[in-house]
């Protein structure tokens, strides 16, 4: 890419500026060169976004028949997958991931996200009841969905289109509107769905962006704003404590998906190869930077040596660079702060008394490449389960690796966290498998696997990880109320 692209504010329909005309730039993390300029939203912005979303969830959108609604989710869906190659390229220019990870998960669940959610709630039904009354008659009870209003939506930057859609497919499936607020590093996917959306035929105001930033910018105002009925938020925990606060302000509905500090557990009667190959994808996946990668990896003392022989190879072998190259396996962190951030840990680890197995530091690349946010694929072994790189997440490519001797040990250990948002587990003894999944204090176990999702499946966190369920009918419960009608017959 020779130009840079200009991203401008989504509101009513219609691309436009902000009224106070700022912007931001937008940097490719695997050269740290301009991919945009970027229009930052102000407070009016937001409120000229939320005022349009509210009118056409009281117009048009709200006075379309279910099915029209869902058909244009599913050409949405439909436009995702036909435009692959402009959607892949943009969130590469963002993220810097590798094409060999953008084109099998991003972009395809950025169509199956739409299409789940609106194959769902054509299909969902709600409860009924026959109820006897005190006289000796009958009643009938039934619950309505209702939609919400306008929904908050705001994202972070390591999944920028699957986690948008993730929020935005359940939300207007179930009949509500939405103002957007990308992460400031991924302001792409959004905008280019707004394009998808405008395509369609999707009314003015019911899919709204307003890029920015957090605290005193579009994200704030977003979650201030009275008219904004509820937020759904994915990113970190801190920034949910912030959020909530000022939720609790509108007594406005949340849903977190929020961070982790999520175990792998390597039983000895585990299928080797499958466990090492499971633990390096789960390690080192998306350069360290989805939710769901194991920091800590706990592996039974009797294969502990063996099982680290085999994952420090893997980490030395894994192919770092060229995002566009398909043979590149890992990218650059997202940014030059939050490089500093996990280089920071790197050195901690050596502070705290790890043993660094490999990496730890910064690869040599040839340019463009040198200009990018790279780090090492690393692996630390010999700290205490109490110092801050076992307990703090880094979010880079990066885990700790403890050996453990019994079972109900390692369930303490992986269980002494403030997170709680998933687990992997690899045993081939299916009693275990069982017993371990279900004394482990965590939203999701993986057993013999990682990340192999069923859009219908209840996905989210305990503890620090998170507040509520999404996914299939559990999102629909989020962006909908329920009203109970009685009749007396
Ligand atoms: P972040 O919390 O820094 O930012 C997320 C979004 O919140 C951005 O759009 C940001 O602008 C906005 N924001 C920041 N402060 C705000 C405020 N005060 N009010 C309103 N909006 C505000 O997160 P990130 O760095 O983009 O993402 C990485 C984090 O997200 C990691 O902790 C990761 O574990 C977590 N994450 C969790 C899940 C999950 O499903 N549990 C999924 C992906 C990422
Ligand atoms: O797969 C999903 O639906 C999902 N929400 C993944 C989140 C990954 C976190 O980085």
């Amino acid at each position: 890419m020779t130009t840079a692209r200009h991203y401008a504010l989504f509101i009513d329909g219609a691309f436009c500026e902000g009224v106070e005309a700022r912007r931001f730039d937008d940097i490719n993390p695997a050269t740290g060169k301009l991919v945009a300029t970027v229009s930052e939203a102000s407070a009016a912005d937001v409120h000229r976004a939320v005022t349009a979303a509210k009118r056409a969830f009281e117009g048009p959108w709200g006075n379309m028949t279910t099915n029209a609604r869902l058909d244009l989710l599913a050409k949405a869906s439909q436009r995702i997958m036909e435009s692959f190659d402009q959607f892949l390229g943009h969130e590469m220019d963002d993220t810097g991931k590798p094409v060999s990870f953008a084109s099998k998960v991003d972009i395809p669940r950025g169509a199956a996200n739409l299409q789940l959610f609106a194959d769902l709630a054509r299909n969902l039904g709600t409860e009924s009841y026959a109820t006897d009354t005190p006289d000796g008659g009958r009643a009938l009870n039934y619950a309505q969905r209702h939609p919400l209003g306008v929904i908050g939506v705001i994202c972070p930057w390591n999944l920028p289109l699957l986690l948008m859609t993730w929020k935005v497919g359940p939300a207007l499936a179930a009949g509500n509107t939405v103002v957007v607020k990308p992460s400031e590093e991924t302001p792409a996917s959004a905008t280019l769905l707004a394009e998808v959306f405008q395509e369609v035929g999707l009314p003015p105001g019911v899919f709204n962006v307003v890029h920015g930033f957090g605290p005193g910018s579009a994200g704030e105002a977003l979650t201030q704003h009275p008219d904004v009925a509820a937020i759904t938020f994915t990113g970190e925990s801190a920034t949910g404590k912030a959020i909530m606060k000022t939720a609790a302000e509108g007594l406005k509905p949340i849903s977190f998906e929020l961070g982790g500090k999520n175990a792998a557990i390597v039983f000895a009667d585990c299928d080797l190869d499958k466990a090492v190959e499971g633990t390096l994808r789960s390690v080192f996946s998306n350069c360290g930077q989805v939710c769901l990668c194991s920091e800590r990896v706990y592996v039974h003392r009797s294969i502990f040596d063996t099982f680290v022989a085999r994952l420090k190879a893997g980490a030395e072998a894994i192919r770092i660079g060229d995002p566009y190259d398909e043979t590149t396996e890992m990218g650059p962190l997202i940014s030059a702060v939050h490089k500093e951030k996990v280089l920071g840990y790197f050195r901690l680890a050596r502070e705290e008394g790890a043993e660094v197995i490999t990496g730890g530091g910064e690869p040599t690349l040839e340019p463009p490449f040198q200009g990018g946010h790279f780090v090492e694929p690393t692996l630390w072994t010999g700290l205490d389960e109490n110092a801050r790189c076992v307990r703090e997440e880094v979010f880079g490519p990066v885990a700790h690796l403890q050996p453990f001797d019994d079972e109900a040990a390692v369930i303490a250990m992986a269980n002494d966290s403030p997170y709680g948002l998933c687990a992997a587990v690899w045993t081939q003894d299916l009693s275990r498998a069982h017993r371990v999944a279900a004394q482990l204090d965590v939203g999701m176990v993986w057993v013999n696997s990682w990340f192999l999702r069923d859009l219908r499946t209840p996905f989210g966190g305990t503890g620090a990880s998170g507040i509520g369920r999404e996914g299939g009918k559990h999102s629909i419960d989020f962006y909908t109320d329920l009203k109970n009608i009685c009749i007396k017959l």
